[in-house]
């Protein structure tokens, strides 16, 4: 591995969530999603989705993740937007590098870790499978 090698961003949809806690008193949410590739800097957010517990997102929950490296895994925090409080933390989920890597991409749901709740809720995401990285083609090796 060289420095400034060319790495494909990942291309990763938070798709929806279904089956949510709600973090409101009226029995809703107002949920968005934060991701992060575990240990890096770079942050990404959805759109908020006002008042429901089954947001979706679709082609507006897609991003493009550029700093990472094969191995890691990316966490995703389901927050509850709020107007005059800080947001809440509806609970969280996490995909390993076993899923999203090469060659197949992911398309499911996964988990999300609620703790006021006992509920079941799911996050549903897809990624593009990654292109496999061609080692350096050597231009000068065809002379003899
Ligand atoms: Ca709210």
């Amino acid at each position: 591995m060289f420095k400034g090698e060319h790495k494909p961003p990942i291309k990763l949809t938070v798709v929806r969530a279904s089956n949510l806690p709600a973090g409101d008193f009226m029995g809703n949410a107002d949920p968005y999603v934060v991701v992060q590739v575990e240990g890096r800097e770079e942050i990404f957010k959805t759109p908020v989705r006002n008042r429901t517990l089954d947001p979706q997102w679709g082609d507006e929950g897609k991003i493009e993740i550029t700093d990472y490296e094969r191995g890691d895994a990316i966490k995703f925090m389901i927050m509850d937007k709020d107007r005059f409080t800080k947001d809440d933390e509806l609970g969280t989920a996490r995909l390993s590098h076993d899923y999203w890597g090469h060659p197949n991409g992911f398309d499911g749901d996964i988990k999300i870790v609620v703790e006021k709740a006992a509920k079941k809720a799911w996050l549903r995401l897809k990624v593009e499978p990654l292109p496999e990285i061609a080692a350096p083609m050597c231009n000068l090796c065809t002379i003899q």
